[in-house]
């Protein structure tokens, strides 16, 4: 079975706002697999290349501003189709606009302080990935529940 990993930033507002357990719960509880998650201060440096796609934009300035006031909970996920899954669960950009039963939907009214930061596809997940992990914070280990979360067929037999 082919697994794919992507990031997950857990960003201050989630912090600041005690939703960091609630938030890590909901990608437990769906059965992705943690495999990395540190604490740790983002440094504006990180966060202008990692939002180097909005540059132009009149926010850009700002939202490195809050997300490097406090620290945030990074970590890395992984399961089969991972990327689209967690895309799924954190829901749209827009806190106001994302649907219910999101992690925005539920908990963000903002466009910008919206909890989360996930991947958007499995080559910015590699990217992004090396971005803030190092090979050795990478854990490899046997989770029991894995028996449980995939069937036989998805484990065993298909390659997608
Ligand atoms: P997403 O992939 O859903 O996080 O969305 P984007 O890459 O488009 O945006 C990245 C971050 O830019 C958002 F999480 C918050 C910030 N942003 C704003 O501050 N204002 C906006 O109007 C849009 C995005």
């Amino acid at each position: 079975m082919t697994l794919e990993r992507t990031l997950v930033i857990v960003k201050p507002d989630a912090i600041n706002r005690n939703l960091a357990g609630e938030i890590t719960s909901r990608f437990e509880r769906k059965g992705l697999k943690i495999v990395a998650m540190k604490m740790q201060s983002l440094q504006p440096y990180v966060l202008k290349e990692h939002y180097a796609h909005h540059k132009d934009k009149a926010f850009y300035g700002e939202l490195i501003r809050y997300m490097s006031s406090i620290p945030c909970i990074l970590m890395i996920l992984q399961g089969k189709e991972a990327v689209k899954v967690v895309r799924k669960l954190v829901g749209g950009t827009q806190g106001r606009e994302a649907e219910p039963g999101t992690i925005r939907g539920d908990y963000s009214v903002s466009n910008q302080t919206n909890l989360v930061h996930a991947s958007d596809s499995v080559e910015t997940a590699n990217t992004e990935i090396k971005r803030f992990f190092s090979e050795k914070e990478i854990c490899d280990y046997q989770k029991m529940d894995f028996d449980w979360v995939y069937s036989k067929d998805e484990k065993y037999l298909a390659k997608k």
